[in-house]
């Protein structure tokens, strides 16, 4: 049977020597260990081409039987991310003062976060993660897809690197419940919002919180 009819290709594969095989992992080791989460977004315009560009290669991600079981919605209108910003920070509020358990409390202070949401109007693009947790047939039948979680979590970590990798940052801003980013930007049922993600240039006086990366010892366990 011909490749084409067997719905198979032959993988296309360009080997490196070892010594660009290391300096290509020490290279993208160096970039990605320069990444940070803000949450001080300056309001500078950033084309629609590059938000476009990041999402083709979150797309890239290897999804549960290939359902590629994900939306990305991404917003520059003002008026709508003023809706946005108001739904999370009301949702956001309760969790401040009612809902968060003591334990997470302690994990989270130091981060220095709050109910304040500036950073979903100040940036010049808010991406929406939306999951899909059915699929229609071409029956028109509701029927699961598999591995949902993990396909989007492996797609939103591409497009994290993207947008570091494009000069760009962005934050995983995760409102609880997400319930009205479904409403706000009329998603059916079958997509669930999964992260919130403000993308754009820092603030000139941005700030991250001094955190430690865990080291490769307490990461990596090695079996030979
Ligand atoms: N969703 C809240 C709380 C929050 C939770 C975790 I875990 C964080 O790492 C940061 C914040 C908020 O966005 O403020």
């Amino acid at each position: 049977m011909a490749d084409d009819e067997s719905g198979f290709i032959p993988l296309v594969f360009a080997e490196l020597t070892e010594d660009e095989m290391h300096s290509r992992a020490d290279e993208f080791y160096e970039l990605m260990d320069k990444r940070r989460t803000t949450r001080h977004f300056s309001s500078r315009k950033v084309s629609s081409e590059l938000i476009e560009t990041a999402v083709k290669t979150a797309g890239t991600a290897p999804s549960g039987a290939h359902l590629q079981p994900w939306t990305f919605v991404a917003i520059a209108n003002p008026d709508l991310k003023m809706r946005i910003r108001q739904a999370a920070e009301e949702e956001e509020e309760k969790f401040y003062t009612e809902r968060m358990p003591d334990a997470w409390e302690e994990v989270l202070a130091p981060l220095g976060t709050d109910h304040v949401k500036e950073h979903i109007t100040d940036a010049p693009w808010v991406v929406v993660l939306f999951r899909h947790s059915q699929r229609q047939r071409s029956n028109g039948e509701w029927s699961p897809t598999y591995y949902s979680q993990e396909s989007c979590g492996i797609a939103a970590g591409l497009f994290i690197a993207a947008i570091h990798n494009m000069g760009l940052v962005t934050l995983t801003h995760t409102p609880s419940p997400m319930r009205f980013l479904g409403e706000i930007l009329k998603r059916g049922e079958h997509e669930t919002a999964m992260l919130l993600l403000p993308v754009g240039y820092p603030r000139d006086d941005a700030m991250v919180p001094q955190l430690q990366r865990k080291a490769l010892e307490e990461i990596l366990v090695i079996k030979e």
